[in-house]
């Protein structure tokens, strides 16, 4: 998607371009935590030395949830927030401080996409191009492969973190991961998203939507990174404002590119959200008012970046202004 803006060449390359490296390092340190966990599960450290042939189906289903596509944008986040406040510092010794951040992060969406899939919530076959867990897998499965992957992102948050951030600050991260994890984001914004569906829906019902289900998850990605970077009060107030602007402009861009972008191009149902009835922008608002939205949140983003620049001096935001407009001009 391209809204009124003919200078962006922003497209579903640039993830792959601009980011290659960055997200190469994100899906390692993923497959390395799900290798970890599995090899304490399979009591090769343990005095027991039993292991079940059956759980290799739990594994492969771990991996299909975590590992198999994926944009990796929260992560991306995370560590460009990180890096903006240390632009002396490589890209590499900036992702080491960040990694756990970012694996934690990722773990607690691959949980929160696989619960959304299931028949009982959004009801979808496909995700990233591949069947849903439960459909490659069972039901059953992918509820216990989510139960797995929520757990785990708390301990990957400390797990792998360097001890070069302080232990204050990694509880402040495990306490707001724990916050909007539950009833201050993910839980209580897919409750409201059930129950509103095929229901007339006021923009305010709608913001809160999009605030907790979707808002809350990003906003954290951005704050992550600024408490990591030990940003003063005034910095980390501007990058939470940030961080809502661009949660709302993720769900905004998602609710348009579901009536205007083909199934493949999405690697999941397109068209859905109309089909459910669903609480979206487009339904609320209409689409001309979508891209308007979708315009005016990401010039309120880079407006913020802009302030972030003013009260800190030293921040180089210019990774950051390229995520926004990735954000505003993604396709998928
Ligand atoms: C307790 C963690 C937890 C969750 C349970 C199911 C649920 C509550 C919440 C669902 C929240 C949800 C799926 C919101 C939609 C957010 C959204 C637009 C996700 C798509 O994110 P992308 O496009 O996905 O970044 P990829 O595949 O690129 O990673």
């Amino acid at each position: 998607m391209t809204i009124q803006n003919a200078n962006l060449t922003m497209n579903a390359s640039f993830l792959e371009t601009t980011y290659a490296t960055e997200r190469t390092w994100v899906n390692t340190v993923l497959e390395a935590c799900l290798s970890d966990y599995w090899a304490v599960q399979t009591h090769k450290n343990t005095a027991l030395q039993v292991t079940l042939p059956e759980l290799e189906t739990l594994w492969q289903a771990l991996k299909h949830a975590t590992v198999l596509g994926g944009k990796r944008i929260r992560p991306l986040l995370a560590l460009e927030t990180y890096r903006a406040f240390y632009p002396e510092q490589s890209a590499e010794r900036c992702f080491e401080t960040m990694k756990g951040v970012c694996c934690a992060l990722e773990l607690i969406h691959a949980q929160s996409l696989v619960f959304d899939d299931l028949p009982c919530m959004d009801d979808d076959d496909l995700r990233r191009g591949q069947p849903t867990v439960h459909k490659a897998f069972d039901e059953a499965t992918a509820v216990l492969v989510g139960d797995a992957l929520a757990c785990m992102s708390f301990g990957c948050l400390i797990r792998y973190s360097p001890k070069t951030i302080a232990s204050t600050i990694l509880l402040q991260c495990v306490q707001e991961l724990s916050d909007i994890s539950s009833l201050q984001g993910l839980v209580n914004g897919q409750y409201a998203d059930m129950v509103s569906e095929g229901k007339p829906c006021t923009p305010e019902r709608l913001s809160y939507i999009h605030a907790n289900k979707t808002g809350a998850l990003l906003a954290f990605s951005l704050r992550a990174g600024a408490l990591v970077a030990e940003a003063s009060p005034k910095a980390l107030s501007i990058i939470s404002t940030l961080g809502s602007v661009l949660g709302e402009l993720f769900q905004v861009v998602d609710d348009y590119l579901d009536v205007s972008v083909s199934t493949s191009q999405l690697g999941k149902t397109a068209g859905k959200d109309l089909v459910q009835e669903k609480a979206t922008y487009v339904s609320v608002h209409g689409l001309e008012a979508t891209k308007r939205q979708v315009n005016s949140l990401s010039q309120q983003g880079n407006l913020l970046l802009k302030a972030l620049k003013t009260e800190v001096a030293t921040v180089e935001v210019s990774r950051l202004e390229a995520l926004v407009t990735f954000l505003q001009t993604r396709a998928y």
